[in-house]
């Protein structure tokens, strides 16, 4: 067989951020720069040479021209087989999915997630080690390593694969298997869920729902589960036909983009239940009539009744959140007495917590809610999650939060993004900030007193891997909390956030408005960090 052996020299800047190698569609386009990291990849991960590599993607601009890239440099690497998605296309969690269910050695995901697509937008590549979670910190700075000595990959001279056909067949010596991409997710999550129940509660005919896939890769995912299987109405799935540019918008499922749905929910003729997901499938939004839930709510509901689904049935060992995330799962944990793990931004964090059984749910605030079924964060999985639980219960999403609140408190919250700001300025601004950290406890703010405030650094409990630097918190000592953290997922400039959280135990206050809950806390964040000084921005650009 034909194999070159090209010479290359590398690229500066090939550093995996939170979740992969994110970068504009252009420079990934450069010559060579796509095959340093993929091999790179190779170099550093031992058991995928004669072992199965798993492969797909969002299905964005310049999937299909790179999974064939990474096609011939697989059969050049001795690879034995590629399972990859029929069209290229496996969401996130479907990804995880296939690489656990069939033991491969590893599989590559082409997404850059919740980014726009299209040829002058973001594209994305990350590895998913043999547990189906993404690498953890020391494979990912591995790979890094090997991609500032690279000088030479090797590829094949072959034909393009015929990846739009079910079916096996060979690149040289290297088997292709191209599946169907949504069943074996499907069987995974039927085998979670009471399908029986929730198709009762979507025939009741006092149940009304809808589902936007953004144009984007859970498209036909949902298309087949909730409408095919599960007996939705047609029409129920929104934005079902993925696009290569996801139709032009940000397939980012938040107040701010999924405004179609959002409408669909509001006044009396509202849709009951309102969920979307992100570009890759595994980000997930939960609406009710006229009502938001925020992510780190979710995470809390989803944990404090996970019994009354079926895959959850006999209780949960513990759960975990990001560290930006609410406390609100914190306090359900308490009440279950269960543990409850704080862990950095990224899903590669739980991914020990959930292999070692200590727990069974994890989330993020960025709309991010998954389990031990998988090890990436699941958008559907969410949503039927949820969907369950209204069968189960018969009330509305708002009525399940009411409740939830009486049982647990309130913790009122939101997340504050200032995006595209020049690097230089973000860094001195968090510089600084960590500056005046050891000044702050007991120092009195709008009212409120520091109890802690520190730069959050995470012992991994399993291998006792150590994490630094993962974000400013400052605790006070009613339980309300302000963190800051740049960004780690952005191909332009720096993005700031700023996450923001009050505990509110009276029900006589459950529906006031998170703006003016907030408002003071907002203030003392903005003294703090002097972000309109800094960066001239008077307000965020997007809050969840
Ligand atoms: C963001 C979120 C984080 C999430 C990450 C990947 O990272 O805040 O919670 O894990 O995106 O999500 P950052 O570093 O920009 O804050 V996604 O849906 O890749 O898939
Ligand atoms: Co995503």
């Amino acid at each position: 067989m034909t194999i070159r052996q090209i010479s290359t020299r590398p690229f500066p800047g090939q550093r995996p951020g939170t979740s992969g190698l994110r970068k504009k569609v252009k420079v990934f386009q450069q010559p060579h720069y796509l095959e340093n990291f993929v091999q790179s990849i190779f170099d550093t991960q031992n058991d995928l040479a004669g072992g199965i590599l798993a492969l797909g993607g969002d299905g964005r601009f310049y999937n299909r021209s790179a999974i064939q890239t990474i096609l011939r440099m697989a059969a050049a690497h001795g690879i034995s087989k590629v399972i990859v998605g029929r069209g290229g296309i496996l969401s996130t969690p479907a990804a995880s999915c296939v690489i656990r269910k069939f033991r491969t050695q590893g599989g590559i995901i082409l997404s850059a997630s919740h980014n726009p697509g299209g040829p002058d937008d973001d594209f994305g590549i990350k590895f998913n080690v043999p547990n189906g979670g993404p690498a953890p910190e020391k494979v990912t700075e591995a790979i890094y390593r090997r991609s500032e000595e690279i000088t030479s990959y090797r590829i094949t001279e072959s034909p393009d694969v015929d990846i739009d056909r079910l079916g096996t067949r060979n690149l040289q010596d290297m088997t292709v298997e191209v599946i169907d991409p949504v069943q074996d997710y499907t069987d995974l999550l039927a085998g979670l869920f009471d399908f029986e129940l929730i198709r009762k509660l979507l025939h009741s005919g006092r149940f009304r729902m809808r589902f936007d896939a953004m144009h984007a890769v859970t498209g036909p995912y949902a298309t087949h589960i909730l409408e095919t299987l599960l007996g939705a109405p047609s029409g129920t799935v929104i934005n079902g036909t993925p696009r290569e540019n996801f139709g032009g918008g940000h397939p980012d499922p938040n107040l701010a983009h999924a405004t179609e749905l959002l409408e669909m929910t509001r006044g009396q003729r509202g849709v009951d239940f309102g969920a979307a997901s992100d570009g890759d499938g595994d980000r997930n939004m939960i609406l009710g009539r006229d009502f938001f839930v925020t992510p780190s709510d979710s995470l809390a509901v989803l944990a404090a009744n996970a019994r009354l689904v079926p895959g959850y049935q006999a209780g949960i060992p513990g759960i975990a959140r990001s560290m930006p995330t609410s406390q609100a799962a914190d306090r359900v944990a308490r009440q279950l007495g269960i543990d409850c793990y704080e862990t950095p931004t990224g899903w590669k964090f739980f991914g020990n917590l959930l292999d070692a059984g200590k727990i069974a749910i994890c989330g993020e605030e960025s709309f991010g809610t998954g389990s031990h079924h998988v090890r990436e964060k699941d958008g559907l999985w969410a949503v039927l999650f949820w969907l369950n639980l209204l069968a189960v219960k018969q009330q509305s999403v708002q009525q399940i939060l009411m409740d939830h609140w009486r049982q647990f408190g309130r913790n009122f919250y939101t997340r504050h993004d200032y995006e595209g700001i020049n690097s230089r300025i973000a860094g001195e601004l968090i510089d600084d900030l960590r500056g005046q950290l050891p000044g702050l406890p007991g120092r009195e703010l709008e009212g409120y007193t520091v109890e802690y405030a520190d730069d959050f650094s995470y012992t991994d409990p399993v291998d006792g891997s150590v994490s630094d630097n993962q974000g400013l918190r400052i605790g006070f000592t009613d339980g309300s909390r302000i963190v800051f953290r740049l960004s780690g997922t952005g191909t332009e400039g720096a993005t700031l956030r700023v996450y923001i959280e009050a505990f509110e135990p009276d029900p006589q206050r459950h529906l006031l408005q998170t703006a003016s809950v907030l408002a003071p806390l907002a203030k003392v964040a903005e003294q703090l960090a002097g972000i309109e000084k800094r960066t001239g921005r008077a307000a965020p650009d997007v809050i969840t």
